[in-house]
């Protein structure tokens, strides 16, 4: 299943299916801030990708990554040129910046992608897993926060969220098409 919105130039994708198997310039990872693997994306994104994506962002980023921002590493084995590891914030009720957080998570991803000239970009539903992101309001800010962008950049050309599910993907076509009105 797939679902297209064009915004300028730029196409914004929906698609049901397994981020690590997508072919784009960079893969987006939903991270933790010590960049220490874990279950989820970061799993299979590790599991696939081979040890040597953990060797280089251990080498260069030691101190971690700050919640609501993101580094880039090669992408070992994957196809994909980059991983983009982004680390959303832990929910806990909404009201402790939470929204804030994952959309500069989103932001700060694809300004690293615009600046190592990513033409294409894969995204989770980063923060809706593991770290307990209401699935509807995490679609809604990740929508918004990508649309916003490629509004004001006009690129990458293509941003591609890649969902894990039918209840994932139909929630965020339910938020796209409130935001946009698309049918
Ligand atoms: N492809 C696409 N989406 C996936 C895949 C996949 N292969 N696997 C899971 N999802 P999560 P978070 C969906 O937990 O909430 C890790 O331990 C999943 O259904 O991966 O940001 C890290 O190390 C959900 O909708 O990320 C962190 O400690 C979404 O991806 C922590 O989890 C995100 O789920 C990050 O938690």
């Amino acid at each position: 299943m797939t679902a297209k919105y064009e915004i300028g130039n730029c196409v914004l994708e929906l698609v049901e299916g397994d981020i690590t198997e997508q072919r784009v310039d960079a893969i987006v990872n939903a991270a933790n801030s010590r960049l220490a693997g874990g279950g989820g994306v970061d799993g299979a994104i590790h599991r696939k990708g081979g040890p040597e994506i953990m060797a280089e962002t251990r080498a260069k980023y030691p101190h971690g990554c700050p919640t609501g921002s993101a580094v880039i590493s090669g992408a070992g084995r994957l196809p994909a040129k980059f991983v983009i590891h982004a680390v959303g914030p832990i929910y806990r009720d909404g009201q402790h910046g939470e929204p804030e957080l994952l959309a500069s998570a989103y932001r700060r991803s694809l300004e690293l992608a615009v600046e190592h000239d990513c033409r294409s970009v894969a995204f989770p539903a980063l923060s809706a897993g593991a770290y307990g992101y209401p699935l509807a309001e995490a679609a809604r800010v990740a929508l918004s926060t990508v649309i916003d962008f490629l509004k004001n950049h006009g690129k990458p050309a293509l941003v591609r969220f890649v969902l894990f599910g039918t209840p994932a993907y139909e929630a965020f076509v339910k938020v796209l098409q409130e935001l946009v009105g698309a049918d």
